[in-house]
């Protein structure tokens, strides 16, 4: 056992056995809601077991960034017991996994979450059943000691030097994902303009490919690459990868390793976000989402909390390619959000338990009916498909999908009942001082 895992292994952890216990609260009010649910899906040919096997094997992966307090430009405040490192962080995500069991794999953000010691992490990341997801660069800030700014860009930048500094730091992003077990890089840039005329756009693309064909040649093959666009911040004129035109174009001119990500708070208010996932399964280029929800900039707010229908939608775009077995059609399910007044963890766990709930009801739309209703363009009959599959309360499948990985039917109730941020504001003395952003 390493120093960190001898230190860790110290900590306050929720344990099975506690789960278990606290299950029993609530085991016969869930099977009377289960049973009805069955009765009720039986009628229309549905069989309840086997969406509780889909919803057990459903999993999304977490942000590492996700589990500290967020903020904006304005302000962050701080929880208690906030995560001061990679390995609390990993701490916080393990937490969230015991109770939901969906979230065996973490996001890493490079260099916020370098490690000293790769073997620590790894073994520590083990001990606690976690694995790791997509790798996410970062050319997006500057780091102590930098030798070029990416102030005026990164990829796309003008000056060939800032550019080789952003190329370095994606392969050394892929290094050390090799090392850890990722298979994929998630890259999103935020390099734009704020002014007219500030930056050439054909330039900018052409030097944002320039660039990408260099950390796409590293990518190994067993990996992908993930383009993520953004339609503005933090440039608020233009932006190099703005959208998903753009997107999936660079995805092609790539290559076959390279897949668009979909982070839902990176579009216009009201985009059709459900057509453009079609489009890119159509396409074979839909590499993967950042799951999170928004009423007007990319706020980064909890999954399903401001239009839990067009996440729905989403998943009805998914599940038809599923069922249809479309070729290239593998998308890896990510969150991307920012808790700035909620416990992150409570956050993460309710996000992650709505991402499911999606995918579940996603499976109850009576397809040969909607199929029917398409053809005849009786519009009412379709919506009516598509409304009946998303008012329909899945809770008990999720619930016992939950208790049946050895989770917790009550996963909000469960973490508050067992102390564990109390014990974490014990074990981790607040950090003073005044800030802001994400981090
Ligand atoms: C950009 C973004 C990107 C991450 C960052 C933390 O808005 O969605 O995915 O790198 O948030
Ligand atoms: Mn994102």
């Amino acid at each position: 056992m390493g120093q960190i895992e001898k230190i860790m292994s110290t900590k306050f952890e929720i344990s099975d056995d506690f789960i278990a216990e606290q299950n029993k609260k609530s085991e016969e009010f869930l099977a009377e809601d289960f049973d009805y649910l069955a009765k009720k899906l039986k009628r229309t040919g549905l069989e309840i077991e086997k969406l509780v096997e889909k919803a057990q094997k459903f999993q999304v992966a977490v942000p590492s960034w996700g589990v500290g307090t967020g903020g904006t430009r304005f302000a962050r405040f701080p929880g208690v017991g906030e995560p001061r490192g990679v390995y609390e962080k990993l701490e916080d995500c393990a937490a969230i996994n015991t109770l939901v069991r969906s979230t065996g794999a973490v996001s890493l953000h490079i260099p916020w979450d370098k490690p000293e010691n790769v073997d620590e992490l790894n073994s520590f990341a083990a001990s606690r059943g976690l694995k790791f997801d997509a790798m996410n660069s970062n050319t997006f800030q500057d780091q102590v000691g930098q030798a070029h700014s990416y102030k005026f860009g990164s990829l796309s930048h003008a000056d060939k030097d800032v550019r080789k500094q952003a190329i370095d730091h994606n392969i050394e992003c892929i290094e050390l994902g090799k090392k850890i077990g990722s298979q994929a890089l998630t890259v999103w840039v935020g390099d734009g303009s704020n002014f007219a005329g500030q930056t050439n756009f054909r330039h900018a693309l052409e030097n944002y490919l320039e660039s990408m064909r260099e950390i796409y040649a590293a990518i190994p093959d067993d990996w992908r690459m993930f383009i993520e666009h953004k339609m503005f911040e933090p440039s608020f004129y233009s932006t190099v990868i703005s959208d998903w035109g753009t997107n999936y174009y660079a995805a092609r001119e790539l290559g076959e390793k390279a897949f668009c990500l979909v982070d839902l708070g990176h579009h216009a208010p009201n985009v059709n976000i459900e057509q453009i996932v079609s489009r890119l399964i159509q396409f074979q280029k839909l590499g993967g989402f950042h799951f999170n929800d928004s009423k007007y900039g990319d706020d980064d707010l909890d999954t399903g909390s401001v239009k839990p229908f067009q996440l729905f939608l989403i998943f009805n775009e998914l599940v038809d390619a599923e069922l249809n077995n479309l070729p290239n059609f593998n998308p890896a399910y990510m969150l991307d959000q920012s808790h700035n007044v909620t416990d992150p963890i409570e956050s993460l766990m309710t996000s992650a338990a709505e991402v499911v709930r999606a995918y579940v009801q996603a499976h109850l739309v009576d397809r040969a009916r909607l199929e029917e209703a398409q053809r005849k363009g009786d519009a009412i009959m379709a919506l009516t498909t598509l409304k009946e599959a998303f008012t329909t309360d899945v809770s008990s499948i999720l619930a016992t999908a939950r208790q049946r990985n050895g989770g917790a039917i009550e996963p909000v109730s469960v973490y508050r009942t067992s102390g564990y941020r109390a014990e974490k504001a014990k074990e981790r003395p607040a950090q003073i001082g005044i800030s802001a952003g994400i981090v």
